[in-house]
């Protein structure tokens, strides 16, 4: 990954396993790679589309946890239905998981507020290492090695096409992408600071851009994936060369742009929702009571239902949800889920999937719950400000006193 300030050998710059990023993979596509990182529902990677340029959908997914590495397949893959490489514009895919993936690694939530220029982001990637001051390097044989650096988001890509106009070669979607700087703390290689004026000299030793093999992976916000690295690019306006070696190659004074995971945040969420497995489309189809399974996990659905009319037809409606203990204990019987649901206007439904953790052991039937609060466009009656939901994990092992 990522080029950073500091050799890749610099502890810093190691996105080691059990830190909270053993849900960022490494991607094979047709003997390429790239990153993704594992979403809410524990079965779909979110990466780049141009992944898939020749063609392949065949995917291969590498897992590091603290379980150690872990290989699993691809069924397919989604591109993005208004993909387009020369614009790059939605350069977004999620990759189906043929099995459930390792429940050492972290699921993550995207990102779903606006509010993503001026924030401090953690990027995360395989791509190949190398140093602001020297670039990526291509001549590394070992294996790719996740790291991580910050950087800030500081400007919309569209902004720099009003400002560069013919000399910027590709259209970006405007609200569609984010841009971050690879700054060394002089104004001679602030890119975005000659680029549109917003004179910003970077983050010192913690700073960092996407490298090759990067693409597809995650820069988060609070732990959530707000943007999916897409390109980068060493422009120039008024004959200013911000870039350090004038080579397109992850060094100080070129930027990097990511696809804004909050403008595709219902791309996401609905692409998942068709690809629940046995998921109920009705309330009386909804199992209170889900037998454990003997590996992986398998899901226990909450179907949260709109009955009230909106006000405005394209109001989103949304609440929070978290998982809670009962005499399940989140880690050993289910994975614990925690995020907003949001119902978009063409719904008046929609599913939280929990991953329940499958074995062989014998144990009573156990209970835990979902607690959903704060909603959004609606209410859930007067004085009632959480609904609480339970379901039973049935054991399906044999009996305990046999
Ligand atoms: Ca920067
Ligand atoms: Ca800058
Ligand atoms: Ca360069
Ligand atoms: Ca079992």
């Amino acid at each position: 990954m990522v080029a950073t300030v500091t050799p890749y050998t610099d502890p810093r710059n190691r996105a080691a396993v059990g830190e909270g990023f053993d849900g960022v993979v490494r991607v094979v596509v047709n003997g390429f790679y790239g990153t993704g990182a594992l979403l809410f529902d524990g079965h779909a990677i979110l990466t780049a589309a141009h992944l898939f340029a020749g063609g392949s959908s065949n995917a291969t997914v590498i897992f590091e946890t603290t379980a150690g590495s872990q290989t699993v397949s691809a069924s397919g893959a989604r591109l993005q239905t208004a993909y387009d490489a020369s614009q790059g514009n939605s350069d977004l895919a999620i990759i189906w998981l043929s099995g459930s993936a390792p429940v050492t690694a972290e699921r993550y939530n995207p990102y779903r507020n606006t509010d993503e220029i001026g924030q401090t982001m953690t990027l995360v990637g395989y791509g190949l290492h190398g140093t602001g001051a020297t670039g990526e390097l291509n001549n590394f044989s070992d294996s790719p090695i996740r790291l991580q650096a910050k950087n800030q988001f500081e400007a919309d890509a569209s902004a720099l096409k009003a400002v560069l106009g013919s000399k910027m070669g590709w259209t970006p979607t405007p609200g569609s992408q984010l841009v971050a700087d690879f700054d060394n703390g002089n104004t001679s290689q602030d890119a975005l600071g000659s680029l549109l004026n917003l004179v910003g000299l970077g983050l010192g030793q913690s700073e960092g851009l996407i490298t090759p093999g990067d693409s597809g992976g995650p820069a988060f916000i609070n732990g959530q994936i707000a943007g999916v690295a897409s390109y980068t690019a060493n422009l120039v306006r008024n004959g200013v060369i911000t870039d350090i070696d004038n080579v397109n190659n992850s060094s100080f004074g070129e930027l990097a742009a990511w696809q804004r995971v909050s403008y595709y945040q219902q791309w996401i969420d609905q692409s998942l929702r068709a690809h629940y497995p046995n998921a109920p489309t009705q309330a009386a189809q909804v199992q209170k009571a889900v037998p454990e399974g003997n590996s992986g996990t398998s899901f226990a659905y909450f179907l949260l239902q709109f009955t009230g009319m909106r006000s405005d037809p394209s109001q989103l409606l949304s609440v929070d949800y978290h998982t809670r203990d009962g005499t399940a204990k989140a880690g050993q019987d289910y994975l614990a889920a925690f995020g907003t649901l949001v119902i978009y206007p063409n719904e008046n439904q929609a599913l939280i999937p929990v991953e329940i953790m499958g074995d062989t052991t014998p144990e009573p039937d156990e209970t835990f719950y979902l607690d959903v609060t704060h909603p959004v466009g609606g209410s859930f009656g007067i004085g009632v400000v959480t609904l609480t939901a339970v379901r039973t994990i049935v054991n399906d092992d044999g009996n305990l006193f046999a």
